[in-house]
């Protein structure tokens, strides 16, 4: 069976494990979210690609969620030395090991999808992983505060502002001219379920879909969704703060009805939320908490169900 899944970070890399787990004999291809990458100290770093690499390549940090596990900082420490900016992104040692060799083959001129998967050779995630595009297109956010209206990276507004500053626009730079990256269409066209993981629905799944072509190719196939948001709130980060930046509630039935009936066939969303609805697509409740790899495969059966 060829299983076919998009992905942000944290909830798309630990919904895949149980993916694996529920699938153990499918092929699964992971289209992944570039919209949050970004070049710090001359180095290119993609948090969503590397968050997937490392957490089915048994590197991840599994507390934190995203960089590596045993990490140091001492790069990071002696560049604060030096009063190198930024200061609020924090690169681990063992990390940067990964955006050198990243950045190295994109200045000899390799495209980022051939890249990750030379890195992919060593970590062995057991998925195939393309980047949703080669092309450069990232996650801005437009805020207002004392200094005025601008718009910042992605990455400024979460990590350094932690969201606190409302989002007036969230806009993905260089999308209208961004394609997708080889291999995409032709994995979503030979895929026998599309599975999208509790990934964020605006900044991690929102964005691999404003890519040209890939919701159009969605479209055609058979697509369950899985709902990040439980109860009227997300289970971890802050999607809220991006569901309201494109006025959309925060909740299951929001969100389903931001995805619709054109791209999705099946819903699943937690038991508190049973009640959701909207024509043209079922929707399933059951426990959704991600808490182990066994509830997560058994979420993953939910939704290999569905598609069937
Ligand atoms: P990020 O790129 O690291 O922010 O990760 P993703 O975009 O892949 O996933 C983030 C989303 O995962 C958040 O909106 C969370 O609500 C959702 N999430 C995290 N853990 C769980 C869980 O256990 N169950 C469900 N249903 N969603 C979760
Ligand atoms: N998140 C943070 O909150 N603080 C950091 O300093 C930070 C560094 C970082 C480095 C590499 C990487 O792959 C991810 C990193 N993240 C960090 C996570 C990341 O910024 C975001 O959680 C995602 O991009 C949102 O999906
Ligand atoms: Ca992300
Ligand atoms: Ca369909």
């Amino acid at each position: 069976m060829r299983i076919l899944s998009l992905a942000g970070g944290i909830g798309g890399a630990r919904f895949l494990r149980g993916l694996q787990a529920a699938a153990p004999d499918a092929e699964i291809t992971v289209i992944g979210n570039t919209g949050d990458d970004i070049t710090l100290f001359g180095l290119r770093v993609c948090p969503d690609l590397d968050t997937v690499m490392y957490t089915l390549g048994g590197g991840i940090d599994e507390e934190q969620g995203w960089g590596r596990a045993g990490e140091t900082h001492a790069v990071k420490s002696e560049l604060a030395a030096y009063g190198m900016e930024p200061q609020w992104f924090g690169l681990g040692d063992r990390d940067i090991a990964t955006h050198i060799v990243r950045t190295q083959m994109l200045n000899a001129g390799y495209p980022l999808s051939a890249i990750t998967e030379a890195l992919c050779d060593r970590w062995n995630p057991g998925v195939r992983l393309i980047p949703m595009t080669d092309d450069r297109a990232e996650t801005h956010v437009v805020v207002e505060d004392e200094q005025g209206r601008r718009a910042i990276h992605f990455q400024e507004w979460w990590v350094r502002l932690r969201a606190s500053v409302p989002a007036r626009q969230i806009v993905l730079t260089g999308a209208e001219d961004a394609k997708p990256a080889p291999g995409v269409l032709e994995a979503i066209e030979q895929a026998d379920a599309v599975i999208l993981p509790p990934s964020n629905p605006v900044v991690s799944i929102g964005t691999i879909l404003q890519i040209p072509g890939i919701r159009e190719a969605l479209e055609a196939k058979t697509v369950v969704g899985v709902s990040p948001i439980i109860g009227g709130a997300p289970v971890r980060g802050m999607a809220d703060a991006c569901l309201t930046a494109i006025g959309v509630e925060t909740s299951a039935q929001a969100v389903l009805e931001l995805y619709g009936s054109r791209l999705l066939d099946g819903w699943l969303v937690a038991e508190q939320d049973a009640g959701v609805a909207l024509d043209g697509v079922r929707v399933v409740s059951r426990p959704l908490l991600m808490t182990d790899v066994e509830a997560t495969a058994g979420i993953a059966r939910a939704a290999l169900e569905l598609a069937r």
